[in-house]
């Protein structure tokens, strides 16, 4: 999508700190981060928001959790454990419109988030 923040992270036409890159999924530094280690994961293909899912596109979800998973291993923070977070609409906190996934760690995360 031309106007998308995140399609154009994931196509290199805005820069980022790349964490991990697959096909399917995309995965960088948050800009903004509120753990020691906060990545974003994306489908490169452009989905709005987890309301957008549906059975011709869900796949993506499994390949974005296995590529946290294997993200977390590399880095380390598999062992003390981490937190994943998908914020959808407004009151959910999504401020930017394409699918992604925070993965938070390095700190003990409080429950319940605000
Ligand atoms: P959310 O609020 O769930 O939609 O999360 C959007 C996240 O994206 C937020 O934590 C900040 C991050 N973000 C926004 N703009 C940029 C950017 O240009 N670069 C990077 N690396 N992260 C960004």
């Amino acid at each position: 999508m031309d106007d998308c923040l995140f399609c154009k992270i994931a196509a290199g036409d805005v820069p980022s700190n790349k964490v991990y890159e697959d096909e399917y999924v995309y995965s960088f530094l948050d800009i903004d981060p509120k753990a020691p280690t906060h990545i974003i994961f994306i489908p490169k293909q452009h989905i709005g928001s987890a309301n957008e899912l549906d059975d011709n596109n869900a796949e993506i979800i499994g390949k974005i959790f296995t590529a946290i998973s294997k993200v977390a291993k590399e880095k380390g923070f598999d062992k003390a454990g981490y937190r994943i977070v998908n914020n959808c609409g407004e009151d959910g906190g999504q401020t930017v419109g394409h699918l992604h996934f925070h993965v938070l760690a390095g700190r003990s995360l409080q429950w319940p988030p605000g």
